[in-house]
């Protein structure tokens, strides 16, 4: 199949070919900007980066809707900046200071949107996938039209509570796309290594009487009919899809992934730099004559410019007060109920 003839590319703009595009290289930029701040000392914790995956997280949001949901896991930078949270808090949050998106307090784990319908980064592996099927659950009970994408790792897929959540999401037939990003490697295990079905982790979804679909991360036409696909089905048949995309890091786990050179060869990680979705993108944009070199130089110095922006705000910010230091993570702290005062958060008063 010609997917650019597919319903949802067919009326695609130019000007929306080049956003996918300039969404891309925002991300890499702010990426790349952290990653040196990291290296220089400038922020602690874990920095997880999606460089090589962008056209997965751009390219699902895409096709989204203002009334559809995004949920992800530790590799989610990506997933909250494609959904418009902006730079400079998202970089003050990494530089740990109260301009921050979350104040500072919580680091890459804490990228958190509810006005724009994205409900975080969650630092344990596969933890996002019952809370998406809360959501979807949430959207079916009250009526609410929408769709929610849960993003998960390869890894993620061999938790039992993604296979919970998959069981409740095809019983009660939920509005949820369980987007599996395939890197090949869930920390250093490849997937080779951790998983029966190698060839393919979506086909599991047979077990729980859900459709599942794959694609690779290059084809962005295909990319986005088959993400619609599910969206659609989420979205007016109320049931649950699990959709995998192959793609790549050329980074370790974490920048700071000290056997990130024992698991896979530099060849290996050369190789598939060669097929890069995000220049393959930008060359195909310019080949059809919907971008030139200069526009796409234009872009690119936009980005940076815009990542270097949000270093300076980071920088400006001041770190946490310690007097706030209680707040903003109770609700019963916040609002000083008994249950706070006796220090019993979860089991009534
Ligand atoms: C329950 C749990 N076990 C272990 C970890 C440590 N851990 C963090 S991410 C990760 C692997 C994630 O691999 P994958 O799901 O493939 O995501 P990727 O990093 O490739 O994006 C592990 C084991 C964790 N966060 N949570
Ligand atoms: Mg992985």
């Amino acid at each position: 199949m010609d997917f650019r003839e597919h319903a949802i590319n067919r009326d695609w703009s130019a000007e929306g070919k080049i956003d996918l595009l300039r969404q891309m290289i925002r991300i890499r930029r702010f990426e790349q900007a952290a990653l040196k701040y990291y290296n220089a000392g400038m922020m602690g914790g874990f920095l997880i980066l999606d460089i090589g995956q962008e056209s997965v997280s751009t390219g699902v949001r895409s096709v989204m809707g203002p009334l559809d949901h995004s949920i992800s896991g530790p590799r989610g930078m990506g997933h909250a900046l494609a959904a418009g949270m902006e730079f400079g808090p998202c970089m003050a949050e990494l530089f740990g200071k109260a301009n921050g998106c979350s104040k500072g307090k919580g680091g890459m784990f804490s990228y958190y949107d509810p006005g724009r319908n994205h409900w975080g980064c969650h630092g344990l592996a596969a933890a996002q996938t019952p809370l998406a099927a809360g959501l979807a659950f949430a959207l079916k009970q009250r009526e609410i039209p929408g769709a929610v994408v849960c993003f998960l790792g390869d890894g993620a897929v061999n938790q039992g509570v993604y296979h919970e959540s998959l069981n409740l999401d095809g019983l009660f037939g939920l509005p949820v796309v369980y987007l599996i990003e395939n890197n090949g490697y869930s920390m250093g295990t490849s997937v080779a290594r951790s998983s029966r079905f190698k060839e393919c982790l979506a086909r599991r979804a047979e077990g729980y009487d859900i459709d599942w679909d794959r694609c690779g991360d290059g084809d962005l036409y295909e990319l986005r009919a088959r993400v619609w696909t599910a969206l659609e089905r989420a979205r007016h048949e109320r049931r649950p899809t699990v959709l995998e995309i192959e793609t790549y890091r050329y980074y370790g786990f974490t920048v700071a992934d000290a056997n990130a050179k024992r698991y896979r060869t530099p060849e290996e990680i050369e190789e598939r730099k060669k097929r890069d979705p995000l220049a393959g993108w930008r060359k195909y944009l310019h080949e059809e004559g919907i971008l030139d070199a200069a526009a796409a130089e234009e872009i690119d110095l936009a980005a940076k410019a815009e990542a270097e922006a949000a270093v300076k705000f980071a920088e400006a910010g001041a770190p946490p007060g310690i007097g706030d230091i209680m707040d903003d993570v109770y609700w019963e702290t916040d609002h000083d109920t008994p249950a706070s005062r006796i220090g019993r958060h979860y089991f009534g008063e």
